[in-house]
């Protein structure tokens, strides 16, 4: 039976982007679901699928899995060639390791950058304690292609793209919108996970999206970053 991954609109969902571009770039088959978050309704349809009432969901014939790290997990268990976690145990488990930092961390970027495709690209001036949150995550990452990644011969954080990658997905579209400081090797990284065709089609979605949210620039309204008028 064929998968379903119920998920918010593609231009606000950072944790739906996460398992839809692991699956993606994993090639595994699956439906979706779009439930466009923060309209009227969207709470009860959301709670059609899961009573802990966020996305992203996956549904499994008659079995939901909830929660962006669960559903990382269950597919790697379900697809075991599909790659998702390294197969060294100790790149494994420093993979599993900033994939919990960042589902468990960086509140601060979160907060300030929320992903937002239809945002115009440039640089915003941020406060200490994000630009905190990017030096850490530039350094994890540049760790993890230093000690992993470069030797595996991929342009990800382990090689090919896999879990980890997903998790940063939104946290590449943040650094990328929001314009924020970072080193040439984390920019690089950045630039692989735009230029996979999973990127592309989640980006292609978004601004075919007209589910307007307010957002972050309120005084600045936009329309698939072109400003208009209030
Ligand atoms: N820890 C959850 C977070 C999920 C989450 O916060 N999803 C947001 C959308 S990106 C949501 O469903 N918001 C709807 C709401 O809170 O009503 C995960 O990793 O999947």
């Amino acid at each position: 039976m064929a998968l379903t991954l119920v998920i918010g609109n593609k231009n606000y969902s950072s944790w739906s982007l996460r398992p839809w571009i692991a699956m993606k770039a994993a090639g595994i088959a699956f439906d979706e679901v779009v439930i466009p978050l923060y309209e009227p309704g969207s709470a009860e349809e959301i709670a059609k699928y899961s009573p802990a009432g966020k996305v992203p969901i996956l549904i499994d014939g008659d079995w939901a899995v909830w929660d962006s790290i669960a559903i990382l997990e269950y597919l790697a268990e379900r697809f075991p060639d599909a790659g998702l976690w390294p197969a060294d145990p100790r790149a494994r488990a420093l993979a599993r390791s900033v994939s919990a930092e960042m589902h468990g961390g960086f509140q601060p970027l979160r907060q300030a950058c929320t992903m937002n495709l239809w945002l115009p690209v440039k640089a915003r001036p941020q406060s200490e304690a994000v630009l905190a949150n990017v030096a850490r995550i530039d350094a994890l990452w540049c760790d993890c292609r230093a000690r992993f990644g470069q030797k595996a011969g991929g342009p990800f954080l382990f090689g090919t793209f896999g879990a980890a990658d997903a998790m940063y997905a939104p946290v590449v579209a943040r650094f990328h919108t929001y314009g924020l400081p970072v080193s040439a090797t984390a920019r690089a990284y950045m630039d692989a996970v735009m230029a996979t065709s999973a990127w592309r089609e989640w980006y292609d979605a978004a601004m075919q999206e007209t589910w307007i949210m307010q957002h972050n620039e309120p005084d600045w309204p936009l329309v698939r970053g072109v400003p208009v008028s209030p």
